[in-house]
């Protein structure tokens, strides 16, 4: 297998591109990708300050390298979940910091169980609450806490395109029109002085996202967490998968498509765009006089 721009050995073929190319051109064509996805959907300018959210994770890595090496404003924020099943948080936290040691970039770090007292795992045991939808809340929470604090105009993700694809197959099996509504890769702030949420890595995949870690030299997680096993979306990954085999090309087809027709489903969706509310305990944009975040956390006026 040789590479399709300079003939040298191809260390990496991606059939749905009809495509082989070496380590050198595999890296300036993952740049590309980048790059695409930020132009076409407008998500951001070498002006921007962008909050880049890390788990420690080949993915978010991936994306805060690429945006770093393009030369972005970029910084890192890691949510330290307190998961301690094989060392998952501490040695997530490790691998993000020494990323960002090495990078020479800003690292905001925060750590829940310092933070409350507990972990996401020993506090949903305790409010009987599954695991997946206390993190979800508490890290939407602190992503926009810092991303408003600190001033940045975008929380940037690193969501590739078997993410979105599974995202949406899903969505789209139970038509949940609320969600089907809100997957595009880019959302513009809900109103001014917000901040805008983009998915920069929506045209690299996993399998592309690993091989760029690699040829770099960047060290990042390669379990995923524990509380992930058995979650649907790795059932709709795999369903893709099959057809990708079969039909290179098939989930970028599935994704694209649908986003140039998401108009579709604009304003199916019950729920207003913007919370009307503001929480009486944190002050955020709230759908209920107290949000979920600060509801979860048991928090009161006197402890924010
Ligand atoms: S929600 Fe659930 Fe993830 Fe939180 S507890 Fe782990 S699997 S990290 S995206
Ligand atoms: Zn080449
Ligand atoms: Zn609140």
């Amino acid at each position: 297998m040789k590479c399709r721009i300079c003939m040298a050995k191809a260390i990496i073929s991606l059939p749905q591109h009809n495509l082989a190319l070496c380590a050198e051109h595999f890296d300036a064509w993952m740049l590309k990708r980048v790059t695409k996805a930020i132009e076409e959907f407008g998500m951001f300018s070498k002006e921007d300050k962008i909050l880049v959210a890390v788990s420690g994770g080949k993915d978010s890595l991936a994306l805060w390298d690429i945006l770093l090496r393009l030369g972005y404003d970029s910084s890192g924020l890691y949510i330290n979940l307190g998961i301690k099943e094989g060392d998952y948080s501490d040695e997530s936290e490790r691998l993000t910091t020494a990323f960002a040691n090495r990078a020479n970039a800003k690292l905001y770090v925060v750590n829940i169980e310092q933070l409350h007292g507990m972990s996401i795992p020993d506090k949903a045991y305790a409010k009987k609450r599954k695991t997946c939808s206390l993190c979800g809340v508490t890290k939407r929470y602190y992503m926009n806490k810092i991303a408003r604090d600190m001033g940045f105009d975008v929380i940037a993700t690193g969501h590739n395109l078997d993410d979105q694809a599974a995202a949406l197959l899903g969505n789209m099996l139970f038509w949940k029109m609320d969600y089907l509504a809100k997957g595009a890769p880019y959302s513009p702030p809900m109103k001014a002085g917000e901040f805008a949420k983009a998915k920069p890595m929506v045209y690299c995949t996993e399998k592309e996202d690993t091989v760029y870690c690699l040829l770099r030299g960047i060290a990042y997680i390669e379990r995923e967490c524990p509380y992930s096993k058995g979650a649907t979306s790795l059932r709709w990954k795999r369903a893709l998968f099959e057809m990708e085999e079969s039909s290179p090309g098939a989930k970028q087809a599935f994704y694209f498509g649908y986003v140039k027709n998401i108009d579709l489903f604009a304003g199916k969706d019950e729920k207003e765009d913007v919370p009307p509310l503001t929480c009486r305990v944190c002050g955020t944009p709230s759908w209920n006089e107290v949000c979920s975040f600060c509801s979860t956390w048991d928090l009161h006026v006197d402890e924010i």
